[in-house]
């Protein structure tokens, strides 16, 4: 049966590329379709009706002619046995598909997007033009920072954004019931679904010739983000994630976010300080090339927008560069503390996340990740590797840990699509990063 069934396909697939087939406008003049031949019809209708093609995918095939074909596959059964047919088992499997029979939808406007259809997105989310109508409502906002002409190594930052949103391609819906620690609201939390609107706005233009023109760009974006209007708190300004870029799209993040929320807390998840005296990298070339992806939080602690002695690293391991101690004491001086990187394998995750929310208290925080946290195994995308670091569950665990915070802004850097493995490995861990940050953002929804 199978084997004359696949005659018969052929046959008709024979048929159907050597019919001549021919364009016919419709009576109404609007629509037009194309019609076989009349002589042909019969024939090969008879053909299809055996064929095991035709079995599968019934109607579907059918040119519609200007009907509705949906509907009259939905009112036939899906498979039509031939009268001849004594194979008892294939008429069982035929009755078994016509019993249990999909119905296909007759609609334009269908929700069942695969995960590699559509536009790119954060995980599917709605892309909103944030930046052209400033009446968009929205809680939280997904924005690139596609810049990285300030780095001491590797470039490729640029197209950070898009590497990440790649790599969010399978988030976007569904419970993860394996967030935060046992008991804790998150594992019930869905934050696709969870009431609060998220969009993602694409990316904020920046030159790649002159970094000052750049991060202007960025602080305007930023404000702009910043100025429309929340709809679960509508007394404040949405919460901005930012996709870098390099680790210097941080500063006009926390610039934007002191002027909407005042002085943040930073917590710091990096294998390097970033609070680099800009005369000891770059500021002894010229002064504009003191501010770089290394010394970014040093101005951001000398222009105010971060607490004096509330801020925090997590995962340093990088060596200092100055003589001495003097990158520790500045690192100080500018309000961190920090937990280095084999402080994991001496204190327990549940150490690090109380020690982390003693330090940041109950102010408005920021969460920076340079994916350099992760150790170089897991991600190997990024600027400036350093070996000795994170697992990315240990970092997933750390953040969700973080429940409860008043996570006002955050964003992911250092991001290099170009050094990842073809399996996207450090973008899919970046993706999960701002996963956890909407689940930080959103987990309130959850009630008891
Ligand atoms: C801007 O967004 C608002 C709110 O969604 C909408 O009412 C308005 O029509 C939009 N304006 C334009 C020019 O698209
Ligand atoms: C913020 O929005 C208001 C009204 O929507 C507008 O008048 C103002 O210029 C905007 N400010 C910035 C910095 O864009
Ligand atoms: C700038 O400082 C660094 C680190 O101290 C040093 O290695 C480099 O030679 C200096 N460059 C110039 C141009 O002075
Ligand atoms: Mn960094």
């Amino acid at each position: 049966m199978i084997s004359s069934s696949l005659l018969q396909t052929a046959l008709v697939l024979g048929n159907l590329l050597t019919a001549s087939s021919r364009f016919v406008p419709a009576s109404d003049g609007k629509t037009s379709s194309f019609q076989r031949e009349s002589d042909e019809l019969l024939e090969m209708d008879v053909l299809r009706q055996n064929s095991l093609m035709h079995q599968l995918y019934g109607d579907l095939l059918v040119s519609n002619n200007g009907e509705d074909v949906l509907s009259k596959a939905n009112s036939q059964p899906f498979i039509k046995v031939h009268p001849d047919e004594t194979d008892e088992e294939f008429k069982g499997m035929c009755s078994f598909y016509n019993e249990n029979r999909r119905e296909y939808p007759n609609d334009d406007f269908y929700d069942d997007l695969l995960q590699y259809a559509g536009i790119v997105t954060f995980g599917h989310t709605e892309f909103s033009q944030c930046f052209k109508n400033a009446s968009l409502e929205m809680d939280i906002a997904i924005v690139g920072a596609p810049f990285d002409t300030a780095v001491s190594y590797r470039p490729g930052a640029r197209f950070g954004p898009n590497g990440i949103r790649q790599g969010s391609r399978r988030l976007g819906n569904g419970i993860s019931p394996v967030r935060g620690f046992p008991g804790s609201k998150l594992r019930k939390l869905d934050p696709f679904n969870s009431g609060y609107k998220i969009v993602d706005c694409g990316d904020i233009p920046m030159t790649p010739f002159d970094n000052k023109v750049a991060l202007n760009q960025l602080y305007r974006g930023q404000r702009a983000l910043h100025n429309h209007s929340a709809l679960v708190h509508n007394d404040k300004p949405p919460r901005i994630i930012t996709l870098g870029g390099d680790h210097t799209i941080t500063l006009m993040a926390l610039r934007s976010a002191y002027e909407n929320f005042g002085k943040v807390s930073v917590i710091h998840f990096d294998s390097h300080l970033d609070t680099w005296d800009p005369k000891i990298i770059g500021g002894n070339i010229s002064k504009r090339a003191g501010l770089n992806h290394g010394t970014f939080l040093h101005f951001a602690h000398e222009n105010g927008y971060i607490e004096d002695d509330t801020n925090i690293h997590v995962g340093i391991r990088a060596p200092y560069i100055a003589p001495g101690f003097y990158d520790e004491d500045h690192d100080f001086e500018c309000g961190f503390d920090k937990i280095v990187a084999r402080d994991l394998d001496i204190i327990s995750l549940k150490e690090v996340v109380s020690d982390i929310k003693k330090r940041v208290g109950n102010g408005p925080v920021y969460i920076s990740v340079d994916i350099d946290v992760v150790d170089v195994a897991s991600a190997p995308g990024t600027g400036t590797p350093e070996t000795g670091g994170l697992s990315s569950r240990e970092l997933l665990t750390i953040l969700d840990g973080l429940e409860g915070l008043n996570v006002i802004g955050a964003d992911i850097v250092e991001v290099l699509p170009a050094f990842d493995t073809n399996a996207d490995i450090t973008a899919l861990i970046a993706a999960q990063v701002v996963d956890s940050f909407l689940g930080l953002m959103t987990v309130d929804s959850v009630k008891n």
